[in-house]
């Protein structure tokens, strides 16, 4: 029935839950998202990229999300054994793995009763990692092997100098800086967000890249901890430039090898990893066939079930891109 032009029953809906992890909002999308095929989830990341990007900046960007939603795509798993299969995206693009997601992923399968505590398979286009949900609603996610890449690069920055840190994966690529005379405070918010934008486009246009000249692209700055308990603050820069309101499960995954490789954490060994807005993750490492296993345990919390409305008339109908 079309009432003023609005045709409910035509317009498409996409239905989604919200959550937040340490602060970090997770969209998944559990309805109405587009049919990528069949493949392994690699290809199917490079469908979504080629054919349905549209729908990647309707979901997660401005006017019905923001820079820092990182939305999940539900895709069916290759892998029988596993719940199901899944796609991270941001404001600018896709992520190989997502820490905060995956925790907001299984908050999210809790919340509409289709998963109970214990271990679960979830399949990535990086590897299939496990997720255990605790009776607590905490969940641990058992990341892909992560590993320090190269350490102590020297990059020079236009308008701050040289900037030494550390290459590694843990789902994304990263570059880890100690040594960097910034304060690691949420009220620093922009100068911290500027510096590492710099590091950022730095690394690029010095063609320093992780493996296979994939792009650095997240920025991670340590310092001291302000809560009782913490290891570490961190400020993790995202690639579309928002910052990570959570500690950043593959950010921290990529902290535990390099303080693995750096004889500064053994197997076992608890890491407490405070990020900005003063949330926390716990990281472990277990060593298997001589690579690092990084174990992150959060929470996540549901902020909100909805449909959004994708409406041909509404000229940002695909969201306002980057
Ligand atoms: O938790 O891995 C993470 C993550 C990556 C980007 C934002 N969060």
């Amino acid at each position: 029935m079309s009432y003023l032009g609005f045709d409910r029953g035509a317009m498409r809906r996409v239905k989604v839950i919200d959550s937040h992890t340490g602060g970090e909002p997770t969209r998944v999308v559990i309805g109405g998202g587009p049919d990528l095929g069949g493949g392994s989830l690699a290809e199917r990341l490079e469908r979504f990229k080629a054919d349905h990007d549209d729908f990647r900046s309707a979901v997660v960007n401005e006017p019905r999300g923001s820079d820092a939603v990182v939305g999940a795509l539900l895709c069916a798993p290759v892998d029988q054994r596993c719940l199901t299969g899944v796609i991270f995206f941001n404001n600018v693009g896709y992520l190989g793995m997502c820490g905060h997601g995956t925790i907001g992923l299984l908050a999210t399968l809790a919340y509409l009763g289709r998963i109970r505590p214990g271990a679960h398979l979830v399949e990535t286009p990086v590897g299939t990692v496990e997720a255990r949900l605790h009776e607590d609603g905490s969940v641990t996610v058992t990341n892909v092997p992560s590993y320090r890449y190269a350490a102590a690069v020297t990059v020079d920055v236009p308008g701050i100098g040289p900037v030494t840190g550390d290459i590694a994966w843990g789902g994304n690529w990263f570059f880890l800086v100690e040594d960097h005379g910034q304060r690691i405070a949420f009220d620093n918010l922009e100068a911290l967000t500027d510096y590492t934008w710099r590091v950022r486009q730095a690394l690029a246009r010095a063609g320093i890249t992780g493996a296979d000249g994939q792009e650095i692209d997240h920025i991670e700055l340590f310092g001291p901890p302000q809560l009782a308990g913490a290891d570490s603050k961190n400020f993790v820069l995202c690639p579309g430039k928002a910052y990570d309101r959570s500690p950043c499960g593959t950010g921290t995954s990529a902290k535990l090898a390099c303080l693995y490789a750096d004889g500064k954490l053994k197997e076992g060994q608890i890491w407490r990893q405070e990020s900005i807005v003063g949330s926390l993750f716990e990281g472990t490492i277990s060593i298997v066939n001589d690579q690092v296993i990084p174990h992150i345990r959060g929470s996540a919390y549901i902020t909100a079930e909805a449909d959004l409305i994708l409406d041909e008339r509404d000229p940002f109908c695909m969201g306002i891109r980057k």
